[in-house]
């Protein structure tokens, strides 16, 4: 059986599930555990990321995350976000959403309105504007944001030796862009579930347990 979101038409046993949060929160790890919970309960899981998540998209990736001699205007970043976000929907989302798959996906659109929004200041209404246009109606259908105070985040990246171009930004950046992103959970509880992600993995993984279990 089929099911339409938007202008969109998939299979009625896909899902399409995004985990957000500030930089070191804990996502990647979150995303291999939730990945193996849904592969025990029978699910077909395709992992992917933004920015990125194919050819052309991780391309756009490395120019976003790269430092360039040129400053990368904040509608330059924006852009760049959607161009790859499109490749993405079109290569990797539509198709194994079409194919009854469950996407789990590390960002995605809400990350957009917490950086570019809440970081740089762009207006939600630009943002809008560009999601109405390349989402046309893709929604998650849960998201779990990863939430805990920057410090935290800060201190699990400690024993990287590498700092990205948006990672290099200083805090009041990445508080506003944790402000951003529970105001839009506060925003959205349907689909919007948060986790207390500043406690010890295995409370964290408690919580994402007892999330699948009502989700699913
Ligand atoms: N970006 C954007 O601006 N706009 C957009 O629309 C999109 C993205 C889609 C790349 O993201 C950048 O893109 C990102 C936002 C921007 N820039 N920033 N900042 P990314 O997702 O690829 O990179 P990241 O945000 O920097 O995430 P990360 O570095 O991969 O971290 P993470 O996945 O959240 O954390 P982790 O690797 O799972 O964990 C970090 C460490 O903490 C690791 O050693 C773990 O073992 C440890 N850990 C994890 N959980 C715990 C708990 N509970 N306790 C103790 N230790 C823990």
């Amino acid at each position: 059986m089929k099911k339409t979101q938007g202008n969109w038409e998939s299979s009625s046993s896909s899902h399409f599930i995004t985990i957000e949060g500030i930089e070191g929160v804990g996502k990647s790890t979150a995303i291999t555990f939730i990945r193996d919970w849904l592969t025990e309960h029978g699910l077909s899981v395709v992992v992917t990321r933004e920015p990125g998540g194919t050819e052309v998209a991780e391309e756009i990736r490395r120019v976003l995350l790269n430092t360039h001699k040129e400053p990368i205007y904040p509608e330059t970043e924006l852009l760049l976000l959607f161009a790859g976000r499109m490749q993405h929907i079109q290569e990797v989302i539509k198709p194994a959403l079409q194919a009854g798959k469950t996407v789990l996906c590390d960002r995605f659109i809400d990350a957009s309105y917490a950086y570019q929004g809440g970081g740089r200041g762009i207006s939600d209404h630009f943002i809008q504007m560009l999601e109405q246009e390349i989402l046309q109606g893709l929604q998650p259908n849960l998201t779990l944001l990863l939430d805990a105070p920057y410090h935290v985040s800060q201190l699990r990246l400690q024993q990287r030796s590498h700092t990205d171009r948006i990672e290099s930004e200083h805090e009041a950046f990445f508080q506003r862009v944790r402000a951003k992103y529970l105001k839009r959970a506060e925003q959205s509880p349907e689909r919007y579930r948060v986790i207390n992600a500043a406690l010890p993995l295995p409370k964290v993984q408690r919580q994402m347990k007892e999330v699948l279990h009502d989700f699913f």
